[in-house]
């Protein structure tokens, strides 16, 4: 919010801007090319915050007054749900902001209502598990309290009743007064502590059962996706039945890997481990965060890797989010600050985003790297999202298909298919910087001789560990959604095999193709 758009000179994005620019995001019309056609939009933090990044939050109640009025909050959502675009809010459940007038009072006043809201100690129970400062000296008396990010950030306390009741009523709020559709929940790995275990404990899962039950009740087709920083494994633990979603930072981490190295070994893992246990539309992946070092800066500043990163992402299972300035290839690297600079809309003075001073100084490649200038460039990344958000929403094989992992004969080289019913899309993609010939994909076949692993190295990879997809057998007619080339027809024989199946006779240098497969002649996504 505080990059998106400012609407008043302040230098500082709004509530009045972001609704300025919601024809950006998804102008209502489904035939239009010229916005991206997202559907769905998550806001980090608008509540009352005395920092810039408002993951401290002081009044859960009320929009941060640099941002706009609960109003104007309103009118935001009012103007989404026209276009079609459901609003997401970040609720910062673990810990408040150390101003809030509740831990400001329970700091205080040892007898206030609000001390149980909070975890004291009268001695320093040492560092936390990572070596981290997580208990801190009251600034009033002889003691300590518990806050596992920071100081600023002390935690609620799960144990006391009044604080569950209370996170429940900031949802109904929000819902109800300010008629959002879900929720982005920050951290609720670390909601409630055992002991010296911090994090996923079983108090942490019950509260999270307790509150989505709440407000699932208050609004049935509540959407919900939780921060569980870890690998898959550990995420499965938050299913069946606590939030609707999490995001898959595993696929992230494995999506960028894989781009960096030019190798799609291993790549799909994670994914296929998703799809194998989670039903689809339960899974958020992204490629990078708030938090994370931007794609682009990730790849090097390549552009092109970036470009593949962001196809491998819109055309996986789940429901992708993609962090705002990624759709242009926004840099940025750590400090925080520098992962969340202007929105680079223009050349026009503050790059269009500021008629002022941008609260935090734009990138270095803020005027060749904007919204306008790749408007007008069809090969532009800005292009690719809208083209892939809008086949995405036209191809039921891309949105819901099943995700059938390919071989391929080049290590380079990722190949997937998504099938739906008698649809399929075939994805393909050269991680390497050098152009490919004659690469060879399969499925259910034993992977034979390659450029890369001569004959005699030959081994059998399993096409997919679902094992159960079956494909029509027969010939499929390709037909290139990104470019316009002439992909080779595709033949599954009767027992539901490919093999040696060449789409491109070459495959360009860092580049990723998106088929549509047809039995018939009609093709439906383009
Ligand atoms: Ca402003
Ligand atoms: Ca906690």
């Amino acid at each position: 919010m505080r990059s998106f758009k400012d609407s008043d000179g302040d230098g500082i994005g709004d509530l009045k801007g972001a609704t300025s620019k919601l024809d950006y995001i998804n102008d209502g019309n489904p035939k239009s090319t010229h916005s991206l056609g997202a559907r769905c939009i998550w806001l980090m933090p608008v509540d009352e915050s005395p920092s810039y990044h408002g993951y401290d939050v002081s009044d859960y109640y009320r929009v941060a007054r640099v941002l706009g009025t609960n109003d104007d909050f309103k009118m935001f959502a009012a103007e989404a749900h026209k276009r079609g675009i459901k609003v997401l809010v970040d609720l910062v459940l673990n810990h408040s902001s150390s101003e809030h007038p509740h831990f400001l009072e329970a700091l205080r006043d040892t007898a206030s209502p609000y001390r149980t809201w909070y975890r004291w100690s009268a001695t320093d129970p040492g560092r936390g598990p990572w070596g981290s400062d997580i208990w801190h000296k009251s600034p009033v008396r002889n003691e300590y309290y518990y806050g596992i990010f920071s100081s600023h950030m002390p935690d609620l306390n799960y144990e006391t009743t009044a604080v569950l009741d209370e996170a429940k009523r900031v949802a109904k709020f929000w819902i109800d007064s300010m008629h959002v559709d879900g929720f982005r929940l920050d951290a609720v790995s670390y909601l409630v502590e055992d002991g010296m275990h911090l994090a996923h404990t079983a108090g942490t899962h019950r509260v999270l059962r307790e509150w989505q039950a709440y407000v699932r009740g208050i609004k049935p087709d509540v959407f919900t996706v939780g921060e569980v920083t870890y690998p898959n494994d550990t995420v499965l633990t938050y299913y069946p039945d606590q939030l609707t979603s999490y995001f898959a930072f595993e696929v992230a981490d494995s999506i960028i890997s894989a781009v960096r190295r030019g190798s799609a070994t291993g790549m799909l893992a994670p994914v296929v481990q998703l799809q194998r246990t989670v039903p689809d539309g339960r899974w958020s992946p992204f490629v990078r965060n708030h938090d994370q070092v931007r794609t682009r800066t990730e790849l090097g500043g390549d552009i092109a890797k970036a470009k593949i990163a962001a196809t491998i992402l819109l055309t996986m299972p789940g429901m992708p989010f993609v962090y705002y300035g990624e759709e242009i290839g926004m840099i940025g690297a750590k400090p925080d600050e520098r992962l969340r600079t202007p929105m680079q809309w223009s050349t026009a003075h503050g790059d269009g985003f500021t008629t002022g001073t941008p609260w935090e100084q734009l990138q270095s490649d803020s005027l060749t790297t904007t919204v306008a200038g790749e408007e007008r460039d069809a090969g532009s990344m800005l292009a690719l999202h809208r083209r892939l958000i809008h086949l995405r929403d036209r191809c039921a094989a891309l949105r819901s298909g099943l995700i059938i992992q390919m071989t391929a004969s080049n290590d380079a080289v990722l190949a997937y298919l998504r099938e739906n019913d008698a649809a399929m899309v075939l994805v393909i993609a050269n991680l390497s910087d050098k152009a490919l010939t004659g690469v060879r994909v399969g499925y259910g076949e034993p992977l034979l001789s390659s450029e890369s692993a001569p004959a005699q190295h030959s081994r059998i990879v399993p096409s997919n560990e679902l094992g159960h997809v079956t494909i029509h057998s027969g010939r499929w007619k390709a037909s290139d959604l990104l470019a316009r080339e002439s992909p080779a027809s595709m033949v599954v024989t009767a027992d539901g095999r490919i093999r040696d199946y060449i789409p491109f006779a070459r495959l360009e240098p860092k580049r990723a193709y998106v088929v549509e497969l047809s039995r018939d002649t009609a093709m439906s996504c383009r």
